[in-house]
């Protein structure tokens, strides 16, 4: 069955009874099942939902020689989503997403990733300035059965991260059945009066979304434009209840999603403070009722419980605010507005924090001026035909850009697809210059490395390239809606001195 869906000042070319249309200017074949990515829906119809946030384990390593380690198995697991069924999982460790890495700026870090999975795959430390050879990128197979350990010093802010699996053309199925956790990096020297009891007023927000089948199992249909689902679930668990203190409590909200935006708020609209942006803390709180989070983004929210004792307020996600494209999810939930979490305030803590601050980092603007070049990343899909930047698909035998170690450089970021594509960038973080000409949105004025390119959005980005020279083992650059990525929609950048 054909739906109507008329697209003004676009002529179709062609129009088959099985739904598919041509259009012109768009570029791009579009067909009435993908109006939802052509998803389909959860055939369970008692998904488990409401149960008690799960907070993962902390992981704050062990110290030897001088170097704290890690230890991460890549596993299956099982878990029951649905009552008396049971999901196969992916997970680190457990049986679904894997534990916070809790690092301090300045560490030595060992990282010990073992894969018994029963296939290969990699594990990427996305956000974090690193040796390339160390990124877990496609190039880091980690072969069944076997350790790879990833070594580097923590030279980030302090700020939250996150890792997951990055194998060529997989990386989207394997982080969709679990693969995922989050990094803690904190600075040793930092003096911001910022919740920091983990699991207490500091708490992990790993969003995404699954279809679940009526056995159980988490459905990956793997559509290239994205895989949407219909259960929305935090830290694992699908909506999941809160039990928050009654006084400032920090979320660390990622979009661990494949492809689904989150435009967050709260159920009754209350304001919130947003402190921190990808790669570090902002300048100061910026107020906030709605955040919209793209694929691989993070943001640190502080939102105020005081006096709200027996008090009830929904984490939502709100719909039609952001005109983010005409084909984007015409009949799928990212035009409703949906829960996503469920808190309970109960008592405070006896230390709670009691103000924001009223200012956090300093932030060193690079400036327009200091950049020794101006580099173009165009960002084009089509329906049948291949995911490209700057007209070509991902080929990891070919390095696309080669930087000069210590240069400055500003990237312009063309989304010329009507599709909206949120761009990575590994081993750096940079600042947003403009978007579409126009400086950022306050909230976006921190250290970033996923920037949401909007259709027929321009983009222009600004960072420094000063460490980790290396001819032959490449970086990646590529959109984070997993799929994209996985379709082609990547390429690689060397750091040469
Ligand atoms: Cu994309």
């Amino acid at each position: 069955m054909t739906k109507r869906f008329h697209i003004s000042r676009r002529r179709f070319l062609q129009f088959s009874a099985g739904g598919a249309v041509v259009l012109l200017g768009g570029g791009f074949l579009f067909r009435d099942q993908f109006l939802n990515d052509g998803n389909p829906s959860s055939t369970a119809t008692d998904v488990i939902r409401g149960q008690r946030l799960p907070v993962p384990d902390l992981l704050t390593g062990t110290e030897i020689d001088g170097r704290q380690v890690y230890d991460l198995t890549m596993r299956q697991g099982s878990m029951a989503y649905v009552p008396g069924k049971t999901t196969a999982t992916f997970a680190y460790n457990g049986d679904i997403l894997g534990p916070t890495l809790l690092m301090r700026k300045g560490d030595d870090v060992v990282i010990n990733v073992t894969n018994q999975l029963g296939e290969p795959t990699t594990t990427h430390w996305h956000g974090i300035h690193l040796p390339a050879m160390m990124d877990g990128g496609p190039h880091q197979v980690i072969k069944d059965g076997d350790t790879w350990q990833a070594q580097y010093t923590i030279m980030n802010e302090e700020a939250t991260f996150w890792y997951h699996p990055h194998l060529e053309n997989k990386t989207a199925e394997h982080v969709y059945h679990g693969l995922a956790g989050l990094f803690i990096v904190q600075d040793p020297e930092s003096e911001y009066a910022l919740p920091d009891q983990y699991g207490i007023d500091d708490i992990p927000l790993i969003v995404q979304d699954k279809i679940i089948d009526a056995d159980g199992s988490f459905n990956y249909p793997g559509t290239n434009f994205g895989v949407k689902g219909d259960q929305i679930l935090v830290n694992g668990a699908v909506t999941p209840m809160f039990d928050a203190p009654a006084q400032f409590v920090r979320f660390r909200l990622l979009n661990g999603s494949n492809a689904r935006f989150y435009n967050f708020g709260f159920s009754d609209n209350r304001q919130f403070h947003q402190v921190g942006t990808d790669g570090g803390l902002l300048e100061s709180p910026v107020p906030l009722t709605r955040l919209l989070l793209s694929n691989g983004e993070r943001a640190e929210i502080l939102v105020d419980f005081s006096g709200q004792e027996n008090s009830q307020v929904r984490l939502v996600s709100y719909s039609s605010e952001v005109n983010v494209s005409p084909f984007w999810n015409s009949n799928s939930l990212d035009n409703s507005t949906f829960d996503i979490m469920t808190i309970d305030v109960g008592s405070p803590t006896a230390n709670p924090i009691t103000a924001l601050p009223a200012s956090l980092a300093s932030i060193d603007r690079l400036q327009e001026g200091e950049a020794n070049r101006t580099r173009p990343f165009i960002l084009e899909m089509g329906f049948s035909g291949p995911m490209t930047i700057n007209g070509q698909s991902m080929d990891m035998n070919r390095i696309d850009q080669t930087i000069k170690l210590n240069d400055t450089e500003i990237w312009e970021v063309t989304n010329n697809s009507d599709l909206p594509h949120p761009f990575h960038v590994h081993d750096i973080q940079f600042l947003v210059l403009t978007r579409d000409g126009l400086t950022p949105a306050e909230n976006e004025r921190g250290w970033k490395d996923t920037v949401l390119v909007m259709p027929r959005e321009t983009v222009r980005i600004i960072t420094h390239f000063g460490d980790f020279a290396d001819p032959n083992d490449p970086y990646m650059f590529h959109c984070h809606i997993l799929e994209h990525e996985d379709a082609g929609m990547m390429g690689q950048f060397v750091v040469v001195a």
